[in-house]
């Protein structure tokens, strides 16, 4: 896991500014450990589908690396055996896939839509916005951009044994102050930590295609949250292929995506699940906290 070493930490050294091989080599061995090659994933076999669960159990997110078949959307499409049913959204097709490329020119407000943009688009998990979030999300390369185009994550792990460690008081704070978060017709009111039966979720956006009531008691602890999860040096960064999925807990990391040229094409299918499936006794949400926030 990624950690801070640095207490002070200053916003001038985007992940979106450096260059990918050195955002890439500091992750590589870490990434390595979480990727399953499964050709197929309407033909996983008993063996892959455990390797599968101890690897998103233990580092929440995996990264599947699949066969290319004549039609991409097969292999996502799949993951709904696993991961539960398909959480629409208001841009995906029939099937629940949205497309995440830049649509350039098309006549919409880029502000109300990062990922149709070529534009960083800065730590989130996804879903805020809505009553019930995704508990897990799946996100497919069909065409990597030759420069950029970097996927990051967080632990919200990591988040928590920060704030643990420098804003013990805050963090505590964060499990009862609730944030009003709305995009367009759609609104959600929850705390950015929640803890159920000793599993601890975390759910953050803080980005202008939403709009946030903060609770006062939280305001500087939103922006210590937002400051650290937007430097490099606290996230892993890695650089998905062509047919590579990357899968993961979307109430124990965050995402997110650095920027790329204009003029390069990247693709890239996005689908949720609500992580009901019958294999739900398999898939473990959320994290155990190793030190627990003390009551005083
Ligand atoms: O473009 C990506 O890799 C990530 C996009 C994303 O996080 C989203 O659309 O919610
Ligand atoms: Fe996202």
């Amino acid at each position: 896991m990624l950690r801070n070493s640095n207490q002070i930490v200053k916003i001038d050294k985007l992940a979106s500014n450096l260059e990918d091989e050195e955002i890439t080599e500091a992750s590589k061995n870490y990434i390595d450990q979480l990727t399953l090659k499964i050709s197929k994933i309407e033909d996983i076999n008993e063996s892959e589908l455990q390797k599968l669960f101890a690897i998103f159990n233990k580092y929440k997110f995996v990264i599947l690396e699949t066969e290319a078949l004549p039609n991409i959307q097969d292999n996502l499409l799949a993951l709904k055996k696993i991961f539960g049913s398909i959480i629409r959204h208001k841009r995906s097709d029939e099937n629940g896939i949205v497309s995440v490329e830049n649509l350039g020119s098309f006549p919409i407000d880029k502000a109300q839509l990062l990922s149709a943009t070529n534009q960083m688009f800065s730590m989130h998990t996804d879903g805020t916005y809505e009553i019930e979030p995704p508990k897990v999300v799946a996100m497919q390369c069909v065409i990597p951009s030759n420069h950029g185009g970097c996927s990051q994550i967080v632990y919200a792990e990591s988040v928590y044994d920060y704030l643990m460690e420098n804003h013990p008081q805050e963090l505590q704070s964060l499990f009862s102050n609730p944030l009003n978060i709305t995009r367009g017709n759609q609104t959600a009111t929850r705390a950015i930590f929640a803890e159920i039966e000793g599993r601890i979720s975390m759910t953050f956006r803080a980005d202008p295609v939403v709009s946030i009531i903060i609770p006062p008691p939280i305001e500087k602890v939103f922006n210590v949250i937002k400051n650290y999860i937007n430097t490099s040096s606290n996230q892993l960064i890695f650089k998905l292929k062509a047919n590579q999925i990357l899968v993961l807990d979307n109430t124990s990391v965050l995402h997110g995506r650095t920027s790329f040229p204009d003029n390069e094409v990247r693709k890239v299918n996005r689908l949720c699940f609500d992580g009901i499936s019958e294999y739900s006794q398999n898939l473990k949400f959320g994290f155990i906290p190793k030190s627990k926030v003390s009551n005083s």
